[in-house]
C-alpha cells in the first residue's frame, strides 16, 4: 500500500538546524530558526523557569488528565498577561482560554473551529507570513487569501494591506500578527492598527490574532496594543497565543486559544466547541508547560524574576539590530540596512536576495532562511564584524 507513497522534503526552516550542525567551519553562524539565543549562542532554560520547575517537582501530587480546556489556573493567569489585568473583556466575563499544545496547537484549534462553526469563512494572511499558517489552514480545509505586507522593496506596504483589507468579503477571518511579525519585523505602529481595526469593524471581519512574541518586540505591555484594541473595541476575536518564546517553553508545548465573545452566554457556548475540537486532536494539552507558566505568574517574586530576564532578553536583540547597522557602517552599507534597527522581534527581513543568501552559506557558513529572513538573535559581539564583513562581500 506504501509504494505509491512519495518522499517530500522537510521544512526549511528547521532543515536548517542540521545543515549548521553538519558545516565544520568553526566560524560559522546560525540565524536561522527562531529561537532566542544568549550572548554565548545558547538557547537557556529561563531562571524563573528553573525555580518553578523545582517547586513543581516537589508539590506535583497526580498526573493524571486536566480535561480538554487545560488548567483553569493557567487560564486565569495567562489571560490578564494578554489582555491587560484591568481589561474590561475580563470584567465582562467575555474571555475564554483554552490551553493547547503551543501557539501552533492554538492556531490548529482555531481553524477547525472555523472550519466546522463557521463554514465558508476565508481566511485571509499577510504575504509574507509564517510558512505553518499556510499548512494549519490548509490542513483544516479552510480557503486561503492573502492581503499584501512588504513591499518589493523591503518596506511595511501598509497602504497596500489597508486597500486589500477593505476589500475583504464581509465576514471573512483575518489573521493579524499581533508584533514581532514573522518573517519580516516589520510591525503595525499605534495609529495603522486603529486604521486597521476601523476596516475590522467596517467590513464584519473576524480577527485571529497570532500572539507568538509577546515581550520580544517592545516590551509586555507595548507589545499587546493591537491584541487589546481588538478585544476591547469588537464583539469577537480570537487570539492565539503561545509561551514558546516568552517563557522559553519551545519543547514544553505550551500556549492557548482565547475567545472573545459578545457576551458571557455566548462565550460560554463557543468554549463548549472548543473543548470538542480539542478533544477531536489531542484529547488534553499537555500539562508542565502550562504548569511551570502558571507558578511563575502566580508568584510575585517568580514573576518579577521572570519580567527581568525578559526584558533583558528583549533589550539585547533590540541592541543587535543596532549593533548589525553599525558594523557595516565601514563598508558604506549603514543607510542601506537601516530598517534592520527599525524592525522588530527575533527576525529581520534584511532584504539579502536568495542569491546572496546563498553566497553567505556557501562562502561564509553564515545561515539563514532563503528569503533573507534573519534571526537577531543570533548575533554575539563576535561574529557581528564577520557578519558585517560577509554582507559587504556578497551584496552589490
Ligand atoms: N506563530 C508564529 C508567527 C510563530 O513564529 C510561531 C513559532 O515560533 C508560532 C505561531 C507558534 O509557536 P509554538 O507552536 O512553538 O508556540
Ligand atoms: O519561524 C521560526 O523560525 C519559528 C520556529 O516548523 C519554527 O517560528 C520554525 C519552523 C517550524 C516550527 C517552528
Amino acid at each position: 500500500m506504501f509504494e505509491k507513497i512519495e518522499r517530500v522534503p522537510g521544512d526549511a526552516i528547521l532543515g536548517l538546524i542540521e545543515a549548521y550542525n553538519q558545516d565544520a567551519n568553526p566560524q560559522k553562524v546560525d540565524l536561522g530558526v527562531g529561537v532566542y539565543r544568549d550572548p554565548n549562542g545558547n538557547t537557556p532554560i529561563m531562571r524563573a523557569v528553573k525555580q518553578a520547575e523545582a517547586h513543581l517537582l516537589e508539590s506535583e501530587t497526580t498526573k493524571s488528565y486536566i480535561g480538554s480546556h487545560g488548567d483553569p489556573r493557567y487560564g486565569k493567569a495567562v489571560l490578564p498577561l494578554v489582555l491587560g489585568s484591568d481589561s474590561p473583556v475580563l470584567a465582562a466575563n467575555r474571555a475564554s482560554a483554552t490551553q493547547s499544545p503551543g501557539g501552533t496547537g492554538a492556531l490548529r484549534l482555531a481553524a477547525d473551529f472555523i472550519k466546522s462553526n463557521l463554514p465558508g469563512k476565508r481566511i485571509w494572511l499577510s504575504d509574507p507570513t509564517w510558512p505553518n499558517h499556510l499548512g494549519i489552514f490548509d490542513a483544516a480545509g479552510i480557503e486561503m487569501r492573502k492581503y499584501p505586507y512588504v513591499s518589493a522593496d523591503n518596506r511595511l506596504d501598509f497602504d497596500a494591506m489597508l486597500a486589500t483589507l477593505k476589500e475583504i468579503p464581509q465576514g471573512d477571518v483575518v489573521l493579524l500578527h499581533a508584533c514581532c511579525h514573522n518573517p519580516s519585523g516589520f510591525d503595525l505602529d499605534r495609529e495603522q492598527w486603529q486604521q486597521v481595526l476601523e476596516v475590522v469593524k467596517s467590513r464584519g471581519l473576524l480577527p485571529l490574532v497570532d500572539f507568538a512574541y509577546q515581550g520580544f518586540g517592545e516590551g509586555l505591555e507595548a507589545d499587546a496594543y493591537g491584541v487589546r484594541l481588538m478585544a476591547e473595541n469588537l464583539d469577537e476575536v480570537l487570539i492565539t497565543s503561545s509561551c514558546s518564546k516568552n517563557f522559553g517553553l519551545y519543547r514544553e508545548r505550551t500556549g492557548c486559544l482565547i475567545v472573545i465573545a459578545k457576551n458571557a452566554e455566548q462565550m460560554q457556548n463557543v468554549r463548549s466547541q472548543m473543548a470538542i475540537v480539542a478533544r477531536e486532536n489531542y484529547s488534553n494539552p499537555p500539562s508542565h508547560g502550562a504548569a511551570v507558566v502558571t507558578e511563575i505568574l502566580e508568584s510575585a517574586e517568580l514573576a518579577r524574576v521572570w519580567r527581568e530576564e525578559l526584558t533583558e532578553m528583549c533589550d539585547r536583540i533590540n541592541g543587535l539590530r543596532s549593533d548589525l547597522v553599525a558594523a557595516l557602517e565601514p563598508y558604506g552599507l549603514d543607510k542601506r540596512f537601516a530598517h534592520v534597527a527599525a524592525q522588530r522581534g527575533m527576525f529581520s527581513y534584511t532584504g539579502l536576495s536568495t542569491e546572496q543568501v546563498k553566497r553567505l552559506r556557501d562562502e561564509f557558513s553564515i545561515y539563514m532562511v532563503g528569503s533573507g529572513r534573519a534571526n537577531v538573535a543570533g548575533f554575539t559581539s563576535e561574529n557581528l564584524p564577520y557578519v558585517a564583513k560577509a554582507i559587504a562581500a556578497v551584496v552589490d
